[in-house]
């Protein structure tokens, strides 16, 4: 029997190298270790799109505090193997496993109160996404590993005030040419925003039901014909709506 070296390497290392969203940094400054988060405990992947566990991973941690950010902020997003960052010494799979190519994209969802907010029925719509660039050849995920584990974007200056939960999801691509084998990672923040503008989604999706486990970029093959993985040279769009515009 003969394998590709891409597919033994994709499977081999699919076994291994997940990753948790578990901090949150606000203009530079942490907000502490699982602080304001409701974050899975463990770091095994949503493989079903019509999971409940899409909404914010598998259920784990919840914390009492919402975070305080203004419209405009830069939001850091802090990812590691495990809960604590790396696993062991010289983790080679912190802050994920190099394989493990995607997009990170980041949506919010207006609640009442969102220490309490129940995780159903909310309206999401996307503030930000890192896909692949063409040119350098990286992927979200590649961006976030040279950021060791941190992922930043600002928060669009028209988000209106109010309590959000922010659910910061990545979406691990090295399987995902066989169905129901990409990997959803995804945890969110509690976040009270002040200033901010007036913006109201036209339109929002739910979770589940904002994928479908064929959408062209959750079940896509992004390895080229050597078996690099970049995506064939083509562009990639990442899966759900495009972020707003202010
Ligand atoms: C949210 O921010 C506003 C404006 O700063 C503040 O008045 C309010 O108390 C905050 N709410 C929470 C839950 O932190
Ligand atoms: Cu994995």
């Amino acid at each position: 029997m003969k394998f590709s070296l891409v597919s033994i390497l994709a499977y081999a290392l699919a076994v291994e190298g997940h990753a948790i969203f578990q901090k949150v940094s606000v203009n530079g400054a942490d907000q502490g270790q699982l602080t304001g988060l409701r974050a899975p405990s463990n770091n095994n992947p949503v493989q079903d799109v019509n999971s409940q566990n899409m909404i914010c991973g598998q259920s784990g941690s919840k914390s009492q505090t919402v975070i305080n950010v203004k419209a405009g902020d830069r939001v850091g997003s802090f990812w590691g193997h495990v809960i604590g960052g790396a696993q062991f010494a010289n983790d080679a799979d912190n802050p994920i496993a190099k394989s493990h190519k995607g997009p990170v994209m980041a949506y919010l969802a207006k609640v009442d109160n969102a220490a309490s907010a129940s995780l159903t029925g909310l309206k999401w719509f996307k503030i930000w996404q890192d896909g692949f660039d063409t040119s350098s050849k990286k992927w979200g995920v590649d961006n976030m590993i040279s950021g060791n584990g941190w992922v930043y974007f600002n928060l669009p200056q028209c988000v209106a005030a109010g309590q959000y939960l922010l659910r910061v999801e990545i979406l691990a691509l090295h399987s995902a040419n066989k169905p129901n084998q990409a990997q959803f990672y995804q945890s969110c923040a509690q976040i009270n925003v002040s200033g901010g503008g007036s913006f109201s989604p036209s339109q929002t999706v739910s979770f589940p039901g904002a994928y479908t486990a064929n959408d062209a970029g959750i079940y896509t093959n992004i390895y080229g014909t050597a078996g690099q993985p970049d995506n064939g040279g083509k562009p990639y769009t990442p899966p759900g709506p495009a972020p707003i515009t202010c």
